[in-house]
């Protein structure tokens, strides 16, 4: 990583079967302006001419323009060429987007032309989005929820990593982070001057303020709304053996994944199905009918369903509608860890031979689909109460777990430390941590394990 130019294809590789109608090469760093007049000015690389004596287009304007490979003045595309100044750029440095047709010759000649120049590098995965970070243009909670806004398969993601990119975790993690900060320079100033004890009221404002950022840091990792909806919320399908749950599951995804069979207790090992379920992601998982199983790899497979209904955010038990369902579900109820009334469903299926009248369940018939459109309101019910929102952003990433865990152990001991000196250094630990989550306080390997998972040209 330097601060030289860097370009890169900001959209995907036009490939002979999805040609793109436009593709975007996007260029930035110190000698971008330069870059861009040898790429669009007749014989500038021969005539050497330099950018002091430019002919860039207007910043942030569309100009058409042809873009030329500088060795030869051929003409390679004619195209929208973008032009920013720094620092009013997404990166906060001097920056071109070239807007070419979307061929692979096209974008292949158009990025070797840049090469060509000598003067520019490809960019590294998540480059461009680390220097606006390097120029303050946004903090590391910004900038994960530029990926995580890439990578959004349904509509609630979209809208939770919008809401995180417009800066609600940022300004959550800065107000707590004012907040330390001020009861630190209390903490400080007692110990600077040790002969006045620290008045009372403020003693008492110190001690109110960690506990209330300690009691805020505490609801915020209790609340797992944002986690759920970046890695899909965990549905899982248990019952009997033949009620028909890997169908269920089949029915959901809308193809053929897991197993159906009149044989009971084929579905040995966990099988997931990732879902969009109205703008929910969910991760469904079909499991080992629960039962006293017969041989030890079934046994295994329903020690997994049992595991995996308790981890679950939300259970489907499904019954045998032709058998005698009430008491079956009566039993296994018990056995479910964590089932809940209010939000697990019961699924009775196989209506189509037995029909089913009773509200307090959903009657399906996994072979029809009868009932399929009321089963997907009940479950998107229950996932719009689990992810209900709340006034606070919720917490999005492992990281921020991880730090804010040591956060919250360093305000801890802060509270309980016996002296002052004591308390200061570990409300100092715990503010360089909400510092770290942010990108106040600056780590470089965490910054580079960040980026890279970014995709090239962002
Ligand atoms: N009549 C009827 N049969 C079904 C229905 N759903 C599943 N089955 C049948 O029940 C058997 C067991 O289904 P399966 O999905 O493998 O059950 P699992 O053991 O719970 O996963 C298969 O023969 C299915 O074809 C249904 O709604 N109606
Ligand atoms: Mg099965």
């Amino acid at each position: 990583m330097d601060g030289g130019t860097i370009y890169a294809l900001g959209t995907p590789v036009p490939s002979r079967a999805q040609p793109g109608a436009i593709s975007v090469i996007r260029l930035s760093g110190p000698r971008a302006a330069e870059a861009l007049i040898f790429l669009t000015e007749a014989r500038a690389f021969e005539r050497g001419r330099s950018a002091r004596e430019p002919s860039l287009p207007a910043p942030r304007r569309l100009t058409v323009r042809t873009l030329l490979d500088p060795s030869t003045g051929e003409a390679i595309d004619r195209g929208l060429i973008v032009w920013f100044e720094a620092p009013h750029s997404e990166t906060g440095e001097t920056m071109a987007e070239l807007h070419l047709h979307g061929g692979r010759a096209v974008v292949g000649a158009a990025l070797a032309a840049i090469g060509k120049l000598g003067f520019c590098r490809l960019a590294e995965p998540g480059e461009f989005t680390r220097r606006a970070f390097e120029h303050g243009k946004l903090d590391l909670t910004e900038a994960e929820a530029i990926a995580d806004l890439v990578a959004a398969e349904t509509d609630q993601q979209r809208r939770q990593a919008m809401q995180q990119m417009a800066g609600a975790l940022h300004r959550l993690y800065e107000d707590w982070r004012t907040l330390g900060l001020r009861c630190l320079a209390h903490l400080e100033a007692a110990i600077d001057f040790p002969d006045e004890d620290l008045p009372a009221g403020i003693a008492d404002e110190v001690r109110d303020g960690m506990a209330r950022l300690a009691a805020e840091i505490a609801a915020h990792l209790d609340d797992r709304r944002g986690e759920r909806l970046r890695e899909g919320l965990h549905i899982a399908i248990v019952g009997p053996p033949n009620a028909g749950k890997s169908s269920l599951l089949n029915l959901l995804a809308r193809r053929d994944m897991a197993i159906v069979s009149e044989t009971a207790g084929t579905t040995r090992d966990l099988i997931e199905a990732h879902l969009d379920l109205g703008g929910w992601p969910v991760v469904l998982a079909d499991t080992a009918g629960l039962r006293a199983a017969a041989d030890a790899i079934e046994q295994e497979g329903v020690r997994r369903a049992r595991a995996r209904a308790a981890q679950a955010d939300m259970r489907l038990l499904v019954l045998d509608a032709t058998g005698d369902w009430r008491a079956e579900r009566d039993t296994l109820i018990r056995t479910i860890e964590r089932w809940d009334d209010a939000r697990d469903i019961v699924v009775v299926n196989k209506t189509d031979v037995a029909p089913v009248d009773d509200d307090s369940v959903a009657a399906l018939s996994a072979l029809s689909g009868a009932g399929l459109p009321q089963l997907l309101g009940r479950i998107e019910a229950a996932a719009a109460a689990l992810m209900q929102e709340g006034a606070a952003p919720p917490l999005t990433r492992a990281r921020h777990r991880e730090t804010l865990g040591e956060c919250q152990a360093a305000l801890a001991r802060a509270l309980a430390a016996p002296e002052v000196a004591l308390a200061a250094e570990d409300l100092r630990l715990a503010m360089r941590a909400l510092g770290r989550i942010t990108g106040t306080v600056r780590i470089d390997e965490l910054l580079d394990v960040i980026f890279r998972d970014f995709c090239i040209g962002k």
